[in-house]
């Protein structure tokens, strides 16, 4: 039998089975509000068969967009228009969650197809970003970032617990808050970005601070029988790994005493100088390590391609749920293919009706 379709419950939330596809970006949003294009596109990956779908990094706030594409949830026209995707993913029979961020010093930038940069700074269409400290990411992303005040950070979290109440109110019933890739909450976690000399920098305790304080906040509004999760960058590759995933383990059991179920393990992404070891599946046994030592239910993405690949990390006891994306965006039937090849009974029904029944008979 196999373990990734098998079910998985979290709180009152049950996955139909453990395949999940992340959060991707679709770049396709104005003035932060979805469309047709964002209709189209979770209603045919939840049509697909995965258990949870993830919606897309969706900033809290203007500024936190990372291109003037990405979708929001600052205002009730924004939320209004999630309302049929929501409707869509659970017609399908997937889990409606998303994601909500803020970009940090990586916002303000073009598309990744219209050069992946910052937008000029002279361009209107660009503006100023955030970040704990006025360091620039580097690289592509060199514009240098406002240093935030106190007045910024509590605005932040403000806009956080904002966005998460709508969220709650049009039906998402899954909530990954994004503090990972190098976004505004990875940022408070990393010296690449934070060398604040307050109350928000320096030690761990302090750099952890940010996030407790915003998981705190969004417990206080996300119902209680819905899963509050997060993705978290547990790892630069920049060698200071072993002081990373310790940092990020103690982070996880702070976050689990404020009231956090369920970490999306991923990748830091806080230095351009990062040498990440590209492969397979190679954040599985990470995201392994996270699950044991804080005692957390876990995911993790990266590679996770082939079906016998996706059954082996949740048989083994790596991750709970598998995050299966760019496979998703070649086939968003994945699940049908996984099903096949792992010679799960009946297959073609793990796809809809109208397409399961002449799948089976011919
Ligand atoms: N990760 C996020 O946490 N939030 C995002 O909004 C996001 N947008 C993405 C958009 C695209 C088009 C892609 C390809 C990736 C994006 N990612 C984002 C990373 C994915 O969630 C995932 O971790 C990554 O694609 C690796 O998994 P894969 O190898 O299965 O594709």
């Amino acid at each position: 039998m196999s373990a990734l379709f098998q079910p998985f419950q979290l709180k009152d939330v049950t996955l139909r089975n453990r395949i999940a596809v992340p959060p991707m970006c679709q770049y396709m949003a104005e003035q932060g509000v979805p469309n047709d294009w964002h209709l189209n596109h979770y209603a045919s990956l939840a049509r697909g068969g995965a258990g949870l779908i993830i919606v897309e990094a969706t900033a809290v706030s203007p500024e936190g967009r990372i291109t003037p594409n990405c979708t929001g949830l600052w205002n009730d026209e924004q939320a209004q228009a999630f309302v049929p995707i929501v409707e869509a993913i659970q017609a399908a029979g997937a889990v409606p969650g998303i994601q909500l961020g803020h970009a940090g010093r990586k916002a303000s930038a073009n598309r990744p197809w219209d050069g992946d940069d910052h937008i000029a700074e002279a361009d209107t269409k660009g503006w100023q970003t955030l970040s704990p400290s006025a360091i620039p990411f580097g690289a592509n992303l060199s514009r240098m970032p406002k240093a935030m005040t106190l007045e910024d950070i509590q605005r932040v979290q403000h806009d956080f617990v904002a966005a998460a109440e709508r969220a709650r109110d049009i039906g998402f019933q899954w909530l990954e808050l994004h503090f990972a890739h190098g976004y505004l909450g990875q940022s408070f976690l990393s010296p690449h970005a934070n060398q604040r000399d307050d109350n928000y920098g320096g030690s761990f305790e302090n750099r952890a601070r940010f996030l407790v304080e915003t998981v705190r906040a969004v417990k206080q509004v996300w119902p209680d029988n819905l899963p509050l999760t997060a993705r978290l960058g547990v790892i630069e590759f920049d060698g200071n790994d072993e002081q990373q995933l310790e940092e990020a383990i103690a982070l996880t059991n702070l976050l689990k005493a404020e009231g956090l179920d369920f970490l999306n393990v991923s990748i830091s992404f806080s230095t351009p100088t990062a040498s990440i070891p590209w492969g397979p599946g190679f954040m599985a046994p990470i995201a392994e390590r996270i699950r044991h030592a804080a005692a957390i239910p876990v995911a993790s993405a990266w590679g996770i391609d082939a079906p016998q690949l996706a059954e082996h990390t949740v048989a083994q006891g790596q991750l709970d749920l598998v995050m299966i994306g760019r496979a998703h965006l070649a086939n968003p039937h994945w699940p049908y293919e996984a099903a096949k090849t792992l010679r799960v009974e009946k297959p073609s029904w793990v796809l809809p009706a109208p397409y399961a029944h002449w799948l089976e008979r011919y």
